[in-house]
């Protein structure tokens, strides 16, 4: 392990995950590292719990406030949450602990745009942050800190946390120097931030280290545990159906001319659906494609593999076990392809526009008219958070958003008359996709799409159900443009808290 930590003064700091959790104050503001279940501290937050939990059995009433890079593990969130420790959490997160505690009461959480959080903690919306807790791959003999499989929010947190606590994982190889891609001037606050010179998802702009005052390290801890991504369920029937939709309008837009064979850079969401949309396009004649995404999951690893994708850019892994076993043992050949950035870069609204990038995330529900909740659940419980889909759909040539056109066994109809929180409008939206089928919103008006997403999307269960919506909404609208009846609009999803359905 000590070729993991080059710089005789990290050395001196070595402690135990125990005694660094000891140096922790109660109301502390600490940015951890972790995305989508990769990089994040293994030790330190599992010691910090157990710390709550004896402080909290004394009567004192000990919370932190955590950020994080997105959702991380149940070392992390779950821990923490477990305790009842975390008083505060932003941005996306998706613990079932944690989940719990957002949705009795007793933690509150902001849900921002991933690519937005940076600059609005150093505007200082959030208040000083105290500590930054990063996992790091090795520290060099000059300092510099070789990130792990995920780089989010760490190049902020190091810069403007007070204190630093690095855990070095020897798990994490040492091949993956050279992965990564920091770039700093994007630190730099407008009026004066310079635009982001990338053009192409293969563009190095940055460093491949994180430079840091070591005089604000305080402890480093030695680790050496996997990062604990869940596996992919296997492709199911409606996951295949909804892929293959998705790539018959790629081939549309190709034949259009508005794509060229290799397709723009492709964003892909996370969850099973979106690796079917990958699994896809590995078995498609599409050749010399790129991606310019947030997460790297076992679909884009088999897409390299194949050649057929040159380049991916992204924030972080969302590997299963076996992939990340893969990419670990790979990972100098891998570097070659992948660019792990900050979030900010990875999502930022620039970059996306100019490239092109085509757009495609999961959803809870879509309204008739196009709008998308991918958060809330029956109005009020939070489910994950937005993630980075809104700094992707918004930005993107095409936004894509696909879910099976039901769920909890066909009890809630995925496509209601109005959404019962908006993530995304319909201005952002270009195309939704269930296993019914696909409706192009593109160039269409309300009515017009209202008759397209019921048509093309909906659960033959539900359609006589929306269209019987649609044609009071506009007997008894106060307007025609977008008709509804205020009275019935939320129906569906009271009728579902009452009944526990959704069908008439
Ligand atoms: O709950 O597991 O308890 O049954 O929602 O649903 O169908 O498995 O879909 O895993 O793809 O998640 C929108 C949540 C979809 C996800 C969401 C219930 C359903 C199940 C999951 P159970 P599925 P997925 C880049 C992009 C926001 C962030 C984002 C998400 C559970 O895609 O978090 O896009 N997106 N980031 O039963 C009530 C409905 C429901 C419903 C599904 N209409 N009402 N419950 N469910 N539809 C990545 C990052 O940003 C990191």
């Amino acid at each position: 392990m000590a070729g993991r930590i080059a710089n005789e003064q990290f050395r001196s700091k070595v402690m135990s995950a125990a005694d660094a959790a000891a140096l922790i104050e109660p109301g502390s503001k600490i940015g951890f590292a972790g995305f989508t279940g990769s990089g994040y501290p293994k030790e330190f937050p599992v010691a910090l719990a157990a710390r709550i939990k004896e402080e909290r059995a004394k009567g004192v009433d000990f919370r932190v406030d955590s950020f994080t890079g997105a959702s991380t593990a149940p070392e992390l969130d779950g821990e923490l949450a477990g305790a009842d420790g975390i008083g505060f959490r932003t941005p996306y997160q998706s613990d079932p602990v944690l989940r719990n505690k957002i949705n009795d009461g007793s933690t509150y959480y902001s849900d921002i745009h991933l690519s937005h959080l940076a600059n609005q903690l150093a505007y200082g919306f959030f208040g000083d942050l105290d500590y930054a807790v990063i996992e790091a791959s090795q520290v060099l003999a000059d300092g510099s800190v070789v990130p792990s499989s995920s780089v989010g929010m760490n190049r902020t947190y190091l810069t403007l946390a007070k204190k630093i606590i690095i855990e070095v994982n020897a798990w994490q190889s040492e091949d993956l120097y050279g992965m990564h891609d920091i770039y700093y001037d994007i630190a730099t606050l407008p009026p004066n931030r310079p635009p982001l010179p990338i053009t192409h998802p293969g563009d190095r702009i940055g460093d491949k280290v994180y430079t840091i005052d070591p005089s604000k390290v305080v402890a480093v801890i030695e680790t050496e545990g996997p990062d604990r991504n869940s596996p992919f369920k296997p492709l199911d029937e409606d996951s295949k159906k909804i892929a293959g939709y998705l790539l018959d309008f790629f081939d549309q837009e190709v034949k259009a001319g508005r794509l060229n064979e290799h397709l723009n850079p492709l964003q892909s969401g996370v969850g099973n659906i979106a690796n079917a949309v990958l699994a896809g396009l590995l078995e498609s004649d599409y050749e010399n494609m790129t991606s310019y995404t947030e997460v790297i999951q076992d679909g884009m690893v088999d897409l390299l593999d194949s050649g057929k994708l040159t380049v991916a850019s992204a924030t972080a892994f969302s590997l299963s076990p076996t992939y990340a076993e893969k990419m670990n043992d790979n990972a100098a050949e891998y570097a070659k392809k992948i660019i792990l950035r900050p979030q900010d870069v990875s999502n930022h609204p620039e970059a996306i526009r100019r490239m092109g990038v085509i757009a495609c995330n999961g959803m809870i529900e879509a309204d008739i008219y196009g709008n998308v909740n991918s958060t809330h659940v029956m109005g009020s419980r939070m489910m994950n958070g937005i993630g980075g889909s809104g700094d992707f759909t918004r930005n993107a040539i095409f936004s894509c958003f696909v879910s099976p056109s039901t769920a909890k066994g066909g009890a809630i109809s995925a496509i209601v008359p109005m959404v019962n929180h908006v993530d995304h409008t319909e201005h952002d939206v270009s195309v939704i996709i269930t296993e019914q089928g696909l409706a192009d919103l593109r160039g269409l008006a309300p009515r017009q799409r209202a008759k397209k997403v019921i048509e093309n999307c909906a659960h033959p269960d539900y359609k006589d159900q929306l269209l019987d919506y649609f044609e009071q909404a506009q007997k008894v609208a106060n307007g025609q443009h977008t008709p509804h009846d205020l009275t019935k609009s939320l129906s569906w999803h009271s009728k579902f808290l009452a009944d526990g359905t959704m069908k008439a």
